[in-house]
């Protein structure tokens, strides 16, 4: 059998380099080491006389880091391993059938670093940061945004009216659910010329630029067919529920290049990314995401009612989005990629008003804050919660505590008396 251990490995620039943790299951974390080495890359689970020197030369990758106290170890794998531009190739390696090896009780994919060759070979999002705001011709607060509850049930002129008074409320952003499609009480293409008609009418109104985000989750032909109909009737942004749909359905869309804004719904991500011990980190899939090209990504509610935030993951030591904010000191979705623009993270999942100062003091200004409940259920209705959300993010701009602030703005108070406040 190959040796796939060599702590003295000196990694190379054009490594794609994974860092894991790994919990044996009866052997020694060395040779559940190798194991997880050689199946995500050349070998098999014994020893093939069809193997030879030259294979064993250029493509064995090497565990060159194992840290029996944290279990985590790091394995450099020849960047001939992957297909530039292919992310299910790449994943199917290294995120492939390692986790369900017998060799292994658990393992999680905590990080990936790309090589330059395999970042250059994506696209990265069309539009970026920069590209968003000059669309939405927002400077530097953050972008406001609902999603149409309920999630399912409303017909195509109900849910163009909702999105009309959110976007009269003062929201930014108005976005379908991630399991709204085309059903038979909302057909797709009547629900987007409806609610691009209100979007029209609430820009005429108000002044400012307003974005419906039709959710264009479907077979890849058909979801590439709808993103066409959604910018043929002036929309200018699309979402994808990217775990659901995949990463070769992604990288279509992406390929696209229909010059739409792609924002990203991670419904499913939890089945592998909650288990602290198991699975694939929410940093791995940010990193995939924004190599293969979406604008905005949903990272999670830092301070709402989806698992990763904050308060419920500081003690098992891994905070998702601290992972993505914060890991190596600076933003994944922000940090320099050659030539990849950086992505906009969208916090979203239980939030309300009583959530966004101290959502805004440890996420900064570069996000979407995104509230679905936290909008419609204000005892005044959505127009009034869209309001308070505008009056929360405006009170932690202009540094008045929010109670201070909501002394002079009712639908804010009303919305602090129902939802509370989280600090
Ligand atoms: C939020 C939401 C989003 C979640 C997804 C929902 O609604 O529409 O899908 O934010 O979670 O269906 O839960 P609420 P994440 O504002 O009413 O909670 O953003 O963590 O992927
Ligand atoms: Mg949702």
């Amino acid at each position: 059998m190959l040796n796939y251990i060599n702590l003295k490995y000196k990694t190379l620039k054009t490594d794609l380099i994974c860092e894991f943790y790994l919990e044996p299951n009866k052997i020694t974390i060395e040779k559940a080491a190798a194991h997880v080495a050689l199946e995500s890359s050349i070998g098999t689970w014994t020893d093939i006389g069809t193997m030879n020197k030259r294979i064993a030369k250029t493509l064995k990758p090497s565990v060159f880091y194992i840290n029996k106290k944290s279990n985590i170890i790091k394995i450099a794998y020849s960047q001939d391993l992957f297909e530039k531009g292919n992310m299910p190739e790449i994943l199917s390696s290294i995120a492939g059938n390692i986790f369900g090896m017998s060799a292994v009780k658990n393992l999680r994919l905590i990080d990936i670093s790309f090589p330059e060759s395999i970042i250059k070979s994506f696209k990265g999002p069309s539009f970026g940061i920069k590209g968003i705001r000059k669309i939405t011709g927002i400077k530097n607060r953050p972008l406001t945004g609902t999603i149409i509850k309920p999630k399912l049930g409303l017909n195509e002129k109900e849910h163009a009216k909702v999105a009309y008074d959110a976007w009269i409320g003062g929201l930014d952003i108005v976005k379908d659910d991630e399991n709204l499609t085309s059903m038979k009480f909302n057909r797709f293409n009547k629900r987007v010329i409806e609610t691009l008609k209100m979007r029209d009418k609430a820009e005429k109104e108000t002044g400012e630029t307003k974005i419906y985000m039709p959710n264009v989750t479907a077979e890849t032909n058909e979801m590439l067919k709808r993103a066409k109909f959604v910018k043929a009737n002036g929309g200018r942004y699309i979402m994808i529920d990217i775990i659901t749909a995949g990463w070769s359905a992604l990288q279509t869309l992406r390929n696209a290049d229909l010059g739409l804004v792609i924002h990203a719904h991670r419904a499913g991500h939890a089945a592998f990314t909650r288990n602290q011990k198991h699975g694939i980190s929410m940093l791995t899939i940010a990193k995939v995401a924004r190599l293969i090209g979406v604008d905005q990504l949903h990272i999670g509610a830092i301070v709402g009612k989806m698992t990763g935030t904050k308060h419920e993951v500081k003690d098992i030591g891994e905070n998702i989005e601290n992972q993505i904010i914060h890991k190596n000191s600076s933003h994944i979705l922000e940090q320099k990629w050659y030539n990849i623009k950086p992505t906009l993270a969208v916090c979203s999942g239980g939030l309300h008003p009583g959530c966004i100062p101290s959502l805004m003091k440890i996420m900064g200004n570069n996000i979407v804050i995104q509230c679905g409940g936290g909008c419609h259920g204000h005892p005044d209705g959505t127009k009034a919660g869209a309001i308070a959300i505008r009056q929360a993010v405006n009170s932690s701009i202009k540094k008045i505590p929010l109670k201070t602030y909501a002394e002079g703005h009712k639908e804010l108070k009303k919305a602090l008396n129902k939802f509370g406040i989280i600090s």
